[in-house]
């Protein structure tokens, strides 16, 4: 092991969407951190995942200076489509709200992310590194040690805070004792395959197809590129969705009188997601602050996962920022972090429920949960309240969380 060196304000654990923005708002105040990656650079710049950004999180990204390519080249979205029983509903939240999704996938996001943060802003980062450990945390000098990939050797960083932005397979949240958090778990008992598929979109807005064989959704990506989704049992083997079976499915799920045939394409990623969320509450201890999907997964129903982990990073950046910065509320941010992060997380969480039972109940073959579904879906369209309050949820507006 080398000799410890100096202390560094933050280490950040992990270059998602979270880990990147706190890194790039400390750097943007002058403070220094390092980021600790466990992958390549190539391969975040490229993992495929999310793509709907809410319209509050694009403007939290803009006033720190992180917005400039996804303002210039991510679409805007203003409406959905619901799919059942043979016919299309097009849901215009933009007409009812004034407001917008942008869709700008998450590799290009992390992309602009790391250029700004590391050669941009100068801010350290070390790629590939392997067997992050958390040492301390609970003390006023916690450190934290990985292994070097090209010397092999075990390096530690000193540090005044570490911010545990490595994600649901991460390490950090190991690092909270198991007698201080809890850990809220909810498994919907659903799987989804989900799909790239090298293709245009079908319709110019994202699709949800309510169909009693399972719910299947399209989500446009970029003009070349198309996110599918089908229902399926948890744990389900792709392998056992070749690619006949994957567009048979999607036609069927999908169908509606008057809608344009899918344009199929070669599939590029195929996998099995299961639904199931967590909430870790505080996601505080000690030192250590966790963000994004270290924290609280949503399962991808309500596209909402990036866009907290964007909130978290926001409220820990500028809290981080205050606290080293010295000044006089730093240390009451800090405090707050943790609930003011957990309101929305619960907030989405709820509608993510929601929303489940409305894709998956026409599946369950219950008739009474089938009817109470199709009710919910025609609320939609038949009840302006109803309406509105959907379109709030959907596009993360409420004045307050
Ligand atoms: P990330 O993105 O997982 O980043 C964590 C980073 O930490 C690294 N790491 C480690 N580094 C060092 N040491 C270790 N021990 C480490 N362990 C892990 C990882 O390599 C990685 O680089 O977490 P972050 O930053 O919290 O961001 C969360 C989002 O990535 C996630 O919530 C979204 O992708 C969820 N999600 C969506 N969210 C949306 O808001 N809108 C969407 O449209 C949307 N679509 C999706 C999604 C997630 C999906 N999948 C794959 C689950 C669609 C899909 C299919």
């Amino acid at each position: 092991m080398t000799p410890p060196e100096h202390p560094v304000p933050v280490v950040i654990v992990g270059a998602g969407p979270a880990g990147l923005t706190v890194g790039n708002v400390l750097r943007a105040a002058g403070i220094d951190c390092v980021v600790l990656e466990c992958e390549t650079r190539a391969f975040i710049e490229q993992r495929p995942r999310a793509g709907v950004i809410e319209e509050w999180a694009v403007h939290g990204l803009d006033r720190r200076g992180l917005a400039a390519n996804l303002l210039a080249r991510a679409e805007r979205h203003t409406a959905c489509e619901f799919r059942f029983e043979g016919e299309r509903h097009r849901f215009p939240y933009g007409e009812l709200t004034g407001r917008h999704h942008f869709v700008y996938p998450q590799p290009l996001l992390v992309t602009d992310l790391v250029r700004e943060y590391a050669d941009v802003r100068g801010g350290a980062i070390r790629f590939a590194v392997r067997d992050v450990r958390l040492h301390a945390v609970d003390t006023a000098r916690p450190s934290v040690s990985y292994t070097c990939p090209d010397t092999g050797r075990r390096e530690v960083l000193r540090c005044d805070f570490v911010a545990g932005c490595d994600g649901a397979r991460g390490v950090s949240r190991g690092a909270l004792p198991a007698a201080r958090v809890r850990v809220a778990r909810h498994d919907y008992g659903i799987g989804w395959l989900a799909l790239l598929a090298q293709a245009p979109p079908s319709a110019d807005s994202v699709l949800f197809g309510m169909h009693p064989d399972g719910f299947a959704g399209q989500m446009p990506r970029g003009p070349d590129v198309t996110r599918y989704y089908l229902q399926c049992p948890p744990g389900d083997d792709p392998d056992s969705w070749p690619k006949e079976h994957v567009w048979d499915q999607l036609h069927r799920r999908l169908a509606a009188d008057g809608a344009a045939p899918l344009v199929e394409g070669p599939l590029i990623e195929k996998r099995v997601l299961d639904m199931h969320d967590y909430v870790v509450e505080p996601m505080r201890h000690g030192r250590l602050f966790l963000a994004g999907d270290a924290a609280h997964l949503v399962a991808p129903i309500a596209a909402k996962g990036m866009n907290l982990a964007l909130h978290d990073a926001f409220l820990l950046g500028d809290a981080l920022t205050a606290h080293l910065h010295g000044s006089p509320d730093g240390e009451a941010r800090l405090r707050a972090y943790s609930q003011a992060c957990l309101r929305r997380v619960w907030d989405y969480q709820e509608f993510s429920q929601w929303l489940s039972e409305l894709y998956h109940g026409t599946a369950t073959g219950d008739p009474f949960r089938t009817g109470t579904t199709l009710a919910r879906l025609r609320r939609l369209f038949t009840s302006r309240h109803a309406a509105a309050a959907f379109a709030e949820q959907y596009l993360g507006t409420a004045e307050r969380y």
